[in-house]
């Protein structure tokens, strides 16, 4: 594709924040620590997780840039950035959230495969760019379409970087064409976040931002949308981010059997602790943020001081940072929750938080239970524990 080249090799990786964990250099996976995350409302980019399945896609020359739109009747088309910078923009207040997130306390119980993450693999950005639903309107599919006259029922996205997984080729990923021609479902392209350019790291000059959904999908770096019958046959959407139960392992699994991983499931974790903390004195805060999928929202976030056998609920706190926008108004629906609570603890205590979404829907208790071989969606109960010590300072 004119004006974007995805190199072969690491040699032209932009500069990262040197208080990022690497979880893997080449590609580059790395987390904020997760204190970080709860200063703001809304991420810093420097700080905000990154991850990659190959070298990051160099553009040189973004008048030349553009995306094609294929498998409509037709010809493919082009559509350039000034064209979609003439689009209407919308700015989004969306978590993104890697189903990886929180892998690594999955592994404990037994070895899963895949990069080691904490429980800072999110961030909480506001991504402007135009709507898909708009994008696509502008190729003749009007919005709220479930298929076209052709038989398409799903949007591809391909991007333009290498990764191993699929022999060298671009990294991909769909949505179904309801999803994507529904204005509220808020899916966009998007050339901005934060209200400055995107950075290389984050998908420059355009990338796919699919909120309350796993961050697999929202493939950056964007070189063809495809409209297609069935879903994208790419890795990462058939061979890899799906959930698999407990009992299937790498000798019986059967990926056909699953469908794709798409909403993101309820999830909370505690970033004001680590595991573990010795406190000076009882009275400890608990801050951290909470997130759910399919725009559901959070209901409100418990926690306890004991381990899971009482529960206080925590309170919220957020909002008073976003300078970039007056008419965000999606947050509530796509964006997570920071909470924070206090509470005097007389001695060494397990902490616990957990959250509940609008739909009701709570986290499972143990990983134990939700263990599954790609060890993705560890949403169980977070808990840290805390010594009461003397320092000795
Ligand atoms: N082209 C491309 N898009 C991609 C990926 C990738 O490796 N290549 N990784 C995906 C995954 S698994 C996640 S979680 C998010 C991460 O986005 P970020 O690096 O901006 O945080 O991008 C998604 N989009
Ligand atoms: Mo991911």
């Amino acid at each position: 594709m004119p004006g974007i080249i995805g190199p072969s090799d690491y040699s032209q990786e932009p500069p990262r924040h040197p208080c990022l964990q690497v979880n893997a250099k080449e590609p580059f996976n790395a987390e904020p620590p997760r204190s970080a995350l709860i200063s703001s409302y809304v991420t810093p980019v420097d700080l905000f997780y990154k991850r990659n399945h190959g070298p990051i896609p160099v553009v040189d020359d973004i008048e030349r840039y553009c995306v094609s739109i294929t498998g409509l009747t037709g010809n493919p088309k082009n559509i350039f950035m000034k064209d979609i910078w003439k689009l209407p923009k919308y700015n989004i207040t969306a978590t993104l959230q890697c189903a990886g997130n929180r892998r690594t306390a999955m592994s404990k119980i037994k070895t899963v495969k895949g990069v080691g993450w904490d429980v800072a693999t999110l961030g909480n950005a506001v991504w402007g760019g135009a709507k898909l639903a708009d994008v696509l309107e502008l190729f003749g599919i009007p919005k709220f379409t479930g298929t076209t006259p052709s038989g398409g029922k799903h949007v591809e996205f391909v991007s333009i970087d290498k990764c191993k997984e699929e022999n060298g080729g671009p990294y991909k990923a769909s949505i179904p064409l309801s999803q994507a021609t529904n204005p509220e479902a808020d899916v966009l392209l998007a050339y901005e976040m934060n209200g400055a350019t995107l950075k290389r790291d984050h998908g420059y000059p355009l990338r796919v931002v699919v909120p309350g959904v796993i961050g697999a999908r929202s493939v950056k770096w964007l070189d063809s949308i495809n409209i297609i019958p069935e879903e994208c046959q790419g890795f990462f959407m058939q061979k890899d981010y799906k959930m698999f139960p407990p009992s299937v392992n790498w000798d019986n699994i059967d990926w056909s059997t699953r469908r794709p991983q798409m909403d993101f499931p309820v999830q909370c974790a505690i970033c004001s602790l680590e595991d573990v903390n010795v406190v000076k004195h009882g009275k400890i805060t608990i801050k951290g943020y909470a997130v759910t999928g399919g725009g559901r929202g959070i209901e409100r976030v418990d926690v306890s001081i004991d381990g899971g056998k009482t529960w206080l609920e925590a309170s919220r706190y957020q909002k008073t940072d976003i300078p970039y926008i007056a008419d965000e108004t999606s947050s509530d629906k796509w964006a997570w929750v920071l909470f924070e609570a206090t509470a005097d603890i007389p001695q060494s205590a397990e902490i616990v938080a957990k959250a509940v979404d609008t739909a009701g829907n709570v986290q499972p208790e143990n990983v134990e239970v939700i263990w599954n071989l790609r060890g993705i969606l560890n949403t169980s109960w977070h808990r840290v524990h805390v010594r009461v010590g003397h320092s000795n300072l």
